[in-house]
């Protein structure tokens, strides 16, 4: 019988290709007759949206540091899955929410090296019962996603984004720790090569999350 609530989670560096994906799953899940609900982190309710908004484009005097920075990611998922993921997956919609708990692992443990166990436990804490069934990695040169967000920012305005402005060592570490997840979790993350065309890899996608439905 098929399944019918689904948490999908969507993960890998900037420019990958997560929202234009998001986008096209959720026409056809849709399709099949599914209530999906596109979400996202940091955000997805008002106020982890606001939450989201100091971690990314906060210029202030005093330092933001990496463990205010970890736990307003932390606050803002403890918000976002009680508050949105928890009762639409209890209401039997598929979930898919541009990044979850593995960004923390990368972005903050790798990327920021905080201490990796804290922030698991801190992780496990926040997302309480919303663990992924899927996460879907879309994994790219650290360059060709950077060029992909410079080439839109010349449309969208976000010059002054905290975390993408970082110096190409962290996005290394950040790639090279989903990997790690990925490796560690084969059973739930699944990588997908984010340089394929837009159609090649919405056919990769289909395939995982039909045989995730079946
Ligand atoms: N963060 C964190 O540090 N800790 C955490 O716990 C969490 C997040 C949850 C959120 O940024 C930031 O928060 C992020 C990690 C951090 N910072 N960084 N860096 P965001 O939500 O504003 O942005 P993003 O998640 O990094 O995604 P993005 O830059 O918006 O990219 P995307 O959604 O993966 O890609 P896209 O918008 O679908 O596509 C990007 C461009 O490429 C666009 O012009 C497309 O038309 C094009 N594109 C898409 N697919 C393709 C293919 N296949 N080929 C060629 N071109 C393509």
């Amino acid at each position: 019988m098929e399944r019918r609530s689904l948490f999908i989670t969507f993960e890998g560096p900037e420019g990958a290709g997560k929202s234009t994906q998001i986008k096209l799953l959720k026409e056809y899940l849709e399709s099949l007759g599914k209530t999906v609900l596109i979400t996202r982190e940091p955000g997805g309710t008002p106020l982890a949206e606001d939450f989201r908004n100091i971690v990314k484009h906060y210029q202030g005097e005093e330092p933001l540091y990496p463990a205010t920075e970890l736990l307003l990611f932390e606050a803002a998922r403890a918000q976002h899955t009680r508050y949105v993921i928890a009762p639409a997956l209890a209401a039997g919609t598929i979930v898919l929410c541009d990044r979850f708990a593995d960004s923390t692992e990368a972005y903050q443990g790798a990327g920021r090296s905080l201490d990796m166990d804290f922030l698991q436990q801190l992780n496990n804490f926040a997302m309480a019962e919303c663990k992924p069934d899927l996460t879907l990695l879309f994994d790219l040169p650290v360059e060709v996603g950077m060029e992909r967000a410079r080439a839109r920012a010349a449309h969208i305005v976000d010059h002054n984004d905290r975390l993408e402005a970082e110096k190409i060592e962290f996005h290394y570490r950040v790639r090279d720790s989903f990997l790690a997840i990925a490796r560690r979790e084969p059973q739930r993350v699944k990588v997908l090569d984010a340089t394929m065309s837009i159609e090649e890899l919405f056919a990769a996608v289909k395939v995982l999350v039909d045989n995730a439905l079946s």
